[in-house]
């Protein structure tokens, strides 16, 4: 006991948390003053989203199978040790040689303004609360140190003479020390109040949140035909057809949400054109809008997966926007690119046929979410949204495929992606215990574009038996099914897999979400008793 307290108490362990307490300032005063710059250019979001455009297509696939949505809370949580243990190591430097100290804080300081300042849409002054919190930063742990100095008689005092006479002073250890707990713990707190502040400051200042909730929506020039009775599977607990808009998955880049006010939004479609456009929010408003349930997929989602959603989408069609600007023979492919710099390639002919592809403003009735993509994103039918469903869209460069490469087809994702015919079991959930007798076994099957004709369900190694499908709203949603089960008890597997509109039999072959989908029959686990 004894021995950990006094463990916990040598000058390293202080140094230690000395330099932990100054990173805390250097974050905690760049989120406070970041509330007045552009909100991506704090030092933890500018180095996430660095860091997640580094990600290599393996680790993205890891993140998203291990955490699913929260992978960004793993990454910051991540970042958050990882920064913890660099500036303890900083703090035992600065103790032992302040110069060196020094010099890895501002290191530190100068590797998060190169990632603030690369950001898309980033001004050089952006930079400011991170150099803010760097000073500030470095004040605190020389504050610190010096303390240290004293509470453990470093020569480093004797070095600079203005500090001599506090060496002489340095004579009782015990209330040196509590006045180094003191200050490390006031500059704690104040640091969570500093980020917190900063935080509540910086969304007050927005006003996106107020300016979505005020946008009224137009009517559609031609409205979504009626959802046909019975789409929704019998099967308790079987997911809503529609995906109600806070549960729709959200997957994207974006450390922090864009804010983009509808008055700034622009959207320039330009490359192999006759005509370069330009639309304005207003354009939109303005134009004859189609409004359609779609199915959106995630490259990323596992066979068994929840990375799909559906929802009623209200926006000009894309046909009709590239009609305007007149593609130039020879083009083939059209770049998105959103104001935070992700990007999405698109085969041209898919923008121009009558699939209802659509720069979307709006999603089951209300003005997009802000993680969805306000104000306006791209939906394109029958594609994963990796190259497809760009939100926050600002850019559409016509071009070729041979030219250029979309964020993650540069790295190592496919560059097209059509989705690929899939169906889940979701009642009974995999593991489930369920009582002998008759079980209802229900789920979800989708092959955007193509439809579903057919999904079968197989017992352990039993034949495979025909499930009954809900009613279709359309080949561009998903479809939904159910199934009477005579369970017999012990454990069994329940097999499915489903056949598109084409005919074709949803492949057994395995295989990962990289490079374009994964692919394969689910397969789970239940035990009847
Ligand atoms: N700006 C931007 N748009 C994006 C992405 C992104 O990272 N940034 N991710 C895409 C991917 S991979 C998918 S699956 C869909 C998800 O849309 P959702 O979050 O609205 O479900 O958005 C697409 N649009
Ligand atoms: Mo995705």
């Amino acid at each position: 006991m004894t021995n950990l307290r006094s463990r916990l108490g040598s000058p390293a362990a202080l140094a230690a948390l000395a330099g932990m307490a100054a990173a805390a300032v250097v974050l905690s005063v760049a989120e406070l003053t970041g509330a007045f710059f552009t909100a991506r250019a704090t030092p933890l979001i500018a180095l996430g989203s660095t860091f997640i455009d580094f990600t290599p297509p393996w680790m993205k696939d890891f993140a998203i199978a291990t955490f699913g949505t929260n992978d960004k809370a793993a990454l910051f949580a991540g970042m958050g040790l990882t920064i913890a243990a660099l500036a303890a190591v900083l703090g035992v430097v600065a103790y032992r040689r302040w110069v060196l100290g020094v010099a890895g804080v501002l290191l530190m300081g100068a590797v998060i303004v190169a990632s603030v300042v690369t950001r898309a849409g980033v001004k050089p002054v952006d930079a400011l609360p991170t150099l803010f919190g760097t000073i500030a930063g470095a004040v605190v742990l020389r504050l610190l140190t010096k303390q240290l100095w004293r509470i453990g008689g470093s020569n480093e005092l004797a070095k600079a003479p203005a500090d001599r006479a506090a060496a002489d002073r340095a004579g009782r250890p015990a209330s040196t020390r509590r006045a180094f707990f003191a200050a490390t713990g006031i500059t704690a707190v104040a640091s969570v109040i500093a980020a917190g502040g900063g935080r509540l400051l910086g969304a007050a200042r927005s006003n996106i949140a107020q300016a979505r909730q005020s946008l009224q929506l137009p009517k559609p020039a031609s409205a979504a035909p009626a959802i046909p009775a019975g789409v929704q599977s019998p099967v308790q607990g079987v997911t809503p057809w529609i995906t109600p808009n806070n549960d729709f998955y959200r997957i994207d880049t974006a450390l922090s949400v864009p804010e983009i006010k509808v008055e700034d939004w622009e959207l320039r479609v330009h490359g192999l054109v006759e005509e370069e456009i330009r639309l304005t929010f207003q354009d939109l408003l303005d134009a004859e809008l189609i409004e359609s349930h779609v199915t959106l997929t995630c490259v990323s989602n596992p066979v068994g997966g929840n990375l799909a959603g559906n929802a009623k989408w209200l926006g000009v069609p894309l046909r009709d926007v590239l009609r305007m600007a007149r593609p130039r023979p020879g083009a083939d492919m059209v770049l998105s690119t959103s104001e935070d710099g992700f990007s999405a390639s698109t085969p041209l002919e898919v923008l121009q046929d009558d699939r209802d592809a659509m720069l979307a403003i709006a999603m089951n009735g209300e003005p997009l979410p802000l993680e969805h993509g306000y104000p306006v994103r791209m939906v394109v039918p029958g594609l994963y949204g990796f190259v497809s469903a760009t939100k926050w869209v600002v850019d559409l460069e016509v071009t070729r495929f041979a030219d250029s490469k979309a964020y993650w087809t540069q790295r190592g994702w496919s560059e097209r992606g059509p989705i690929k015919t899939m169906t889940r079991v979701e009642v009974p959930r995999s593991f489930a215990k369920v009582p002998a007798g008759r079980v209802a076994v229900g789920g979800t099957a989708w092959a955007q574009t193509r439809g579903i004709t057919k999904v079968e369900v197989q017992i352990d190694n039993d034949e495979w038996a025909e499930a009954t499908l809900s009613a279709e709203a359309s080949v561009i949603t998903w479809r939904q099914w159910s199934f009477d089960w005579e369970a017999t008890p012990g454990p069994h597997y329940i097999k499915v897999r489903a056949t598109d509109g084409t005919g074709e039999v949803q492949t057994d072959q395995r295989a990962d979400p990289v490079p374009d989908g994964a692919s394969g029959w689910q397969s789970l686990m239940v035990t009847v008793e």
